[in-house]
Formats: C-alpha cells, structure tokens, sequence
C-alpha cells in the first residue's frame, strides 16, 4: 500500500505497535506525540514523518495535516489514539486533572477529526479509525472522568461516521480491553500481564483489519478482550 497515515499517541504503547504495523505494510506513517526523542527514534525504523504535537492545542491540530500534505501529498488515513486517564473516586478529583482528560480525548479527537474531515470529504475516500476503549460502554467505580470521556469519545465518532458516510469517507472504532501500555503510568512487560492483557500488536491487527475492510464495507466497531478479562 502507498497510503499516508496519521498516527496520533504514536510514541509508545498501542500507538507504536499501530504505526510500525502500518509501516510494515508499506504505508507512510506520520507520528504524533508530544516527546520528540521517543518519535524520533521510531521514525529512523519506520522512514516517516515524526510531528511532535500536543493533539488537544488547536493551532496543533491544523499544523500536523498540514505538514503531512505538503510532505507527502495525499493523506488516507487518520488513527486518533492519544489518550491518557486516571482514576479516583469522584470527589477526589479536581478540575484540572479532569480537563486534561477531557482535552486529550475528546477535544484532540474532535481537532483531528476537523482538521481532517474537509480533506477526506474532497477526495472522497478516507478512513478514520478511534482507539476508544470497552470503557466507552461500561461503567466502573474510580472511572467517572475517564469513562465519561470514552463515552463522549465514542459518541463523536458514532455521529460523525453519520455525517461522513455520504462522502465516501469510513470511521471505525476499536474498543480494546486491557493492553499492556505505559497508560497512566504502568509498565509495560511483566510476566503477568503476558495473561491478563492484550499486547499492543493485537490492537494493532484490529486496526489492520478495519483498514482493510473492502471499498463497500466499514466495519463500524470492533470489541477485543484478553480471555481472562471479566467486563
Ligand atoms: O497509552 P500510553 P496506551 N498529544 O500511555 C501520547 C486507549 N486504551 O497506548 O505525548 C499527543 O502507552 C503519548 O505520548 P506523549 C487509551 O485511552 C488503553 O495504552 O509524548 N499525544 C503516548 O505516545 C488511549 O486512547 C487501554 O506523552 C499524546 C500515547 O499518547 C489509547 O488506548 C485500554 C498526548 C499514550 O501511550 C492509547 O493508550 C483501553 C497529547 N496531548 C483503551 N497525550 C490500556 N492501555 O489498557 C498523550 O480500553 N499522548
């Protein structure tokens, strides 16, 4: 494939299994985070674009697509998967942790979504994949706030694959389970979670898979779980 994509929270975890995947395959793959070093040194495997950017900064957003295009000169895909959480119990958060939640993963989907949207509409294809999580249909205690975002994740995408259809252009959404990432603060690697979490290879071949859904199909959803995971 000759496809361009925008990989979003590239630097570690499910978003750099998706991007050197992507790479394998033959894509071009532009690398969002906001840590240069970490994405510089996955561009030297994967001989894309490294963007260090912050997805919820507006000015941001606009400046990525615009990079890729004036780099590449096509844009196809677009894979929102930035995203950070943490978890208390309610009256234990305050307002700002609960605005960088909110920020990363609403707003910078919202951001890159518009920054993309007009493009995709134009051409009339394009695929946007949301790394969501199976939190964006359950609830749990400690989860008010970043639950309430993957909902409100989840709810954008839904609406806007409405809006977009028409146009040609897909939206996909994954909703892992468990995945050994760095997210909120864990490390990754243990004996354990070899059991108990998915790797972030396999929310990486869900992603393969829905971008390689043929031209009249889009597979709108797609749940995986660990096998040990209760939910
Ligand atoms: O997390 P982690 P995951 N602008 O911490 C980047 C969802 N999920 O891979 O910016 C741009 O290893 C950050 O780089 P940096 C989860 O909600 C996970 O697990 O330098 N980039 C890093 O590359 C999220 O949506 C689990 O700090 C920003 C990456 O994002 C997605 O999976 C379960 C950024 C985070 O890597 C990927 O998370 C589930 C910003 N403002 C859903 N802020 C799970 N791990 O169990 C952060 O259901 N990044």
């Amino acid at each position: 494939t000759d496809k361009v994509a925008i990989v979003t929270g590239a630097s570690r975890g499910i978003g750099r299994a998706i991007t050197l995947l992507l790479a394998m395959q033959g894509a071009k793959v532009v690398a969002v985070a906001r840590t240069a070093e970490e994405l510089e040194e996955l561009n030297a495997k994967t001989q894309g674009l490294a963007i260090p950017a912050d997805v919820a900064d507006e000015d941001d957003a606009a400046h990525i697509v615009a990079e890729t295009l004036s780099h590449f000169g096509r844009l196809d895909i677009l894979v929102c998967n930035a995203g950070v959480g943490s978890f208390n119990l309610l009256e234990h958060f305050d307002a700002a942790e609960w605005d960088r939640i909110f920020d990363v993963n609403v707003k910078g989907t919202f951001l890159l979504c518009k920054a993309v949207v007009p493009h995709f509409k134009a051409q009339g294809s394009g695929h946007i994949v949301g790394i969501t999580s199976d939190v964006s249909k359950r609830t749990f205690e400690h989860g008010t706030a970043y639950g309430a975002s993957k909902f409100a994740q989840d709810a954008l995408l839904s609406s806007l694959r409405k809006e977009v259809r028409p146009h040609g252009v897909k939206v996909s959404t994954i909703y892992p389970g468990l995945v050994d990432t760095y997210f909120n603060d864990s490390r990754p690697g243990s004996l354990d979670a070899e059991k108990t979490h998915l790797k972030p290879s396999d929310v990486a071949q869900a992603v393969r898979y829905v971008l390689e859904a043929p031209a009249h199909v889009v597979v709108d959803e797609l749940m995986l779980h660990p096998m040990t995971q209760e939910w």
